[in-house]
């Protein structure tokens, strides 16, 4: 085992002398440390419209429409991304800049881009109630049980209208993917997968512990997670709210812990996430490979 989380996750593949590179040493560096990238511009300003312009005509058919927003906490999006998420308008995610920044983190060769460009989030705005940090669903989408190394996958987010703070863009535990391959190097061998081990785990820390207590409506928990770093056994964690412009892309960790948030503002936010993976986790007969073993094949 090597001595601490972050030499544990730094291994990212060497790029190639004569390749085209995208990310910097700096961009490097705040993905092995935090666990995220970010590509501002990363698709067009129009190809985000025509995403857009794509949601709105069918959330039209569910009643809502962009210029009468009276009309949208009607609308049920459930099943409004499998409608839609074929629409080749989506593919624009898939851009040159995008997988050239996979191609630097998993290695050129080592993914193959997807048919499908991802899952569309969309989340009214509510004013019901002031915007809350969530306490319940903070998870990742990749198990603890994978090799660490090489990376086996990141995962996407992507704006395609302008999502403001406070305005429903995801949240990310920065650093805590380091968080979870630290816990993952506890484990003994051959450990069975639990899930509830993780939450124990991160638990033990008051800071976690805080974060998944339900009922805590102090007016200044956002500020206690957001404004500043907490420091786990040296790990530096703290809460980020993804933000930005349409046509920006956000790269994470596939460990990344991250949830969903409250909408307080006046648009729908809407966003698109895609989970990656390396060449040859998934087995055809189901499930993943736990290892990929050092050479990833
Ligand atoms: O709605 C969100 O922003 C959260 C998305 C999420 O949890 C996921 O893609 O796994």
């Amino acid at each position: 085992m090597r001595e601490t989380a972050t030499e544990y996750l730094l291994r990212l593949p060497v790029p190639p002398a004569d390749g085209e590179v995208m990310l910097s040493e700096q961009d490097r560096a705040e993905f092995a440390e935090r666990g995220i990238v970010w590509l501002r511009g990363a698709f067009g300003a129009d190809e985000a419209a025509r995403m857009r312009r794509r949601v709105w005509a069918r959330l039209a058919r569910l009643g809502a429409t962009e210029d009468d927003p009276a009309s949208w906490a009607a609308a049920d999006v459930t099943g409004l991304s499998k409608a839609v998420n074929r629409d080749r308008v989506f593919a624009a995610l898939g851009s040159r800049v995008v997988r050239a920044a996979v191609d630097d983190l998993l290695g050129q060769d080592a993914w193959d881009p997807p048919r499908e460009w991802g899952t569309i989030l969309v989340t009214f705005p509510s004013h019901t109630q002031p915007w809350a940090l969530p306490a319940r669903s903070w998870h990742s989408d990749y198990g603890w049980d994978l090799d660490p190394e090489p990376l086996f996958g990141v995962k996407v987010f992507a704006f395609f209208a302008e999502v403001r703070p406070r305005g429903g863009g995801t949240l990310v535990i920065t650093g805590s993917h380091r968080v979870v391959a630290r816990f993952a190097a506890s484990l003994p061998p051959r450990q069975p997968y639990e899930g509830h081990l993780l939450g124990r785990y991160l638990r033990r820390d008051d800071w976690f512990r805080a974060l998944s207590c339900p009922g805590d409506d102090d007016p200044g928990r956002p500020a206690r997670f957001m404004d500043r770093e907490h420091h786990t056994d040296g790990i530096a964690v703290q809460i980020w709210e993804l933000t930005g412009q349409p046509g920006d892309v956000v790269v994470t960790h596939p460990w990344v812990l991250h949830s969903w948030s409250h909408n307080t503002g006046n648009y729908p936010r809407m966003m698109l996430t895609k989970n990656l993976y390396r060449r040859g986790l998934f087995r055809p007969t189901g499930g993943y490979r736990r290892s990929l073993g050092p050479a990833g094949g």
